[in-house]
């Protein structure tokens, strides 16, 4: 009943918890929550960031604005994760998380970019969420390589989801049929 882009792949970790690939836009999905791609200060940017703030109205900005500063200018620290209400969007809420600024790999990017994903779903899980869809994190301007950080995506929603009390369903939103091919691929290696 969820599956509403054009290519889907499902992983039933558990007969209640599923893990979907899917081509499309997060912007309109209706699981309870979606992803923000973020950068620090919260307030909005280009790519999934920009998109999510054009569909939700402004009312996600003044929500963002509100959440304290944790140092100058900085809301969310890279692989943290914030939650604010969907607004004009279809899901009911929507968890920020920064992932990192790909500069060579040897900077703590795949570590950061796991704390992303897993600070998101500990997000979701405390505030009893069941369902949330996921942009692929980094990959767009922060130029992480999508093959390496879509297998580290799915390796943190493979080792979180058995242990799930409110989440049951986690989508990954690709953008393009390509970006999908690769998350297909890491999770096929992953199995
Ligand atoms: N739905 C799903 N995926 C999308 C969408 C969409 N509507 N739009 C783009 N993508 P990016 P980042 C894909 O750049 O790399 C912002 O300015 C895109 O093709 O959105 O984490 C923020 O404010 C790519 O594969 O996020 C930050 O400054 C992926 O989403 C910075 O960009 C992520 O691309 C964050 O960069």
């Amino acid at each position: 009943m969820f599956l509403c882009a054009e290519a889907a792949e499902e992983e039933n970790v558990n007969t209640r918890i599923r893990l979907e690939l899917v081509r499309g836009d997060v912007t309109g999905q209706e699981t309870e929550a979606i992803v923000n791609a973020a950068n620090p200060s919260l307030l909005g940017g280009g790519g999934v960031d920009g998109a999510i703030h054009r569909a939700a109205g402004p009312g996600l900005l003044a929500e963002c604005r509100e959440l304290p500063q944790v140092s100058p200018g900085v809301r969310c620290p890279t692989g943290e994760a914030r939650l604010t209400g969907g607004h004009g969007l279809k899901a009911e809420w929507v968890i920020h998380t920064v992932g990192p600024i790909y500069r060579g790999g040897e900077r703590g990017e795949p570590e950061l970019l796991a704390a992303a994903y897993r600070h998101s779903l500990a997000l979701a899980e405390e505030k009893g969420i069941s369902s949330l869809s996921f942009p692929s994190i980094s990959t767009g301007a922060y130029r992480f390589p999508i093959g390496e950080a879509a297998r580290i995506a799915l390796s943190e929603v493979l080792a979180f989801l058995p242990a799930a009390r409110r989440v049951e369903l986690v989508r990954f939103v690709l953008f393009s049929s390509t970006d999908l091919a690769v998350y297909r691929e890491a999770l096929a290696e992953l199995r």
